[in-house]
């Protein structure tokens, strides 16, 4: 039949559309290689955004400080810090990571304590810092904490401000944190930038903001090139097949919960080499602060997209007044969508010379060997195969509702992760009684999981 249409399907494999990649679990995959599971970045992802966190608060506040609202970025956990002679200590240590970016897609990254993004910083305004870092890469590296104004000594760039840091060394950074706002720390090389080496380093006032938020999220955007059949990203590719948030891709990525009527913050940061227009529905927010901190509420006026570039910090509040399940997603049509090379790779899907239902059959096919649980695309006009340019999304959509289950989705319709793809969540927007039945179940689930492993809690 149509060579245009099986050629449409050829070169989708080579662009990057579509399916989520399915390599490891077509390939038969063994659990030994995935050392990252879902489970294990659960700690990070189940949150009470509701003061419960700021109890976590260990050190008295200085007077004229504020207790605050830590943020919480999903499916990232918060780097744990001890208190000595008043400041606050964080052990931080650089080394390979596995990520687990999607249910069937596990990339071999760097990172920092096992997480790719790192595990979040958060201090206040007036805090001492002391970063005790090890270097557990094969090669050598330094920290940048881009954003704060520290002593040249700490800014951390190899051979300007200090010597490198070999591998199995250990150096220590320390400086106070004068300013607000949403910064980041991140190796100062850039090919290790790319294979992922950020995290958020957040700077919380010393007074509240005003009119202060019930909810703060965080959100990093990355992006990678991982070759059919490949774990380790092209660190020097120009163009990127896996889009993330927070190191995850739709619909792995957890949902944020937000309390009806509550004011929603949602902070975004880029360490990549694309820019990214982040776009919410259903809402207007306003830009409320970028990497240099919180701006004047008299430059703030309505938006719905927010261009975060390069480097960028981009800090945005909504008053969460409809209820829902409200999507924030890139708006960059190609970083809306997953490889589907992995998926594809020998088996090349004939779906775009065929019927509708034999295209159905074949994705049938492919569904049985891994764990799809829904492939019912949207419906098809009869005279589809006719239509130049058929098909587009039309067998784009695979429904893995039950692979990526957490209690934050609980309640989404049936097949509702089809149309999910690369930098996409949701934003849920619930009224009281169903916000207090979600914190419980959230709740519950990080009982079960403390149960279940006692040894790491
Ligand atoms: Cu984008």
């Amino acid at each position: 039949m149509s060579g245009n249409r099986r050629r449409f399907f050829q070169d989708a494999a080579f662009f990057g559309a579509g399916f989520l990649g399915l390599a490891e679990s077509l390939g038969g995959n063994t659990p030994g290689n995935d050392p990252q599971t879902a489970r294990e970045i659960e700690p990070g992802r189940h949150h009470i955004p509701y003061g419960k966190n700021s109890k976590k608060q260990v050190a008295p506040l200085p007077a004229g400080t504020d207790p605050f609202l830590p943020m919480v970025a999903p499916d990232l956990a918060d780097l744990p810090h001890q208190v000595d002679g008043g400041v606050k200590v964080f052990r931080l240590v650089a080394e390979p990571v596995k990520r687990k970016i999607a249910p069937f897609k596990t990339i071999d990254v760097w990172g920092y304590n096992g997480s790719c993004p790192g595990p979040t910083i958060q201090v206040q305004q007036g805090d001492r810092v002391r970063i005790i870092f090890e270097n557990k890469l094969p090669e050598s590296t330094s920290i940048h904490w881009h954003g704060l104004e520290v002593p040249i000594e700490q800014d951390g760039v190899p051979w300007i401000s200090q010597k490198p840091i070999a591998p199995g060394e250990k150096y220590v950074y320390e400086f106070t944190v004068h300013q607000e706002g949403t910064f980041f720390y991140h190796s100062h090389g850039a090919m290790q930038e790319m294979m992922g080496m950020i995290g958020f380093f957040v700077a919380h006032p010393e007074r509240t903001y005003k009119p202060r938020a019930d909810h703060d999220f965080g959100v990093i955007l990355q992006e990678w090139a991982v070759l059919p059949n490949n774990r380790v990203p092209n660190t020097s590719a120009m163009e990127y097949n896996w889009l993330t948030f927070n190191g995850v891709s739709a619909p792995a990525i957890t949902p944020m919960i937000a309390k009806l009527g509550s004011r929603v913050r949602l902070r975004i940061i880029n360490m990549g080499m694309d820019h990214h227009p982040i776009h919410l529905h259903g809402n207007q927010f306003v830009l409320t602060g970028t990497e240099g901190g919180r701006a004047p509420e008299s430059t703030w006026y309505p938006m719905n997209t927010v261009l975060v570039g390069v480097a960028q910090a981009r800090v945005v509040e909504f008053e969460a007044k409809y209820p829902g399940s409200w999507m924030v997603h890139c708006h960059l049509p190609h970083h809306m969508m997953n490889s589907m090379m992995d998926l594809l790779r020998d088996r090349a899907i004939e779906t775009a010379n065929t019927t509708d239902a034999k295209a159905l059959r074949q994705m049938e096919t492919l569904a049985e060997s891994v764990p799809f649980e829904h492939v019912h695309h949207s419906p098809i006009a009869e005279n589809a195969n006719s239509v130049p340019g058929f098909p587009q999304d039309a067998f784009m959509e695979m429904g893995m509702d039950e692979a990526v289950a957490k209690p934050e989705t609980h309640g989404l319709p049936p097949n509702w992760s089809a149309g999910m793809m690369g930098m996409m969540t949701l934003v849920r927007v619930l009224p009281d009684k169903e916000y207090e039945r979600m914190m419980k179940r959230i709740e519950g689930s990080e009982t079960d999981r403390k149960v279940e492993h006692p040894h790491k809690s």
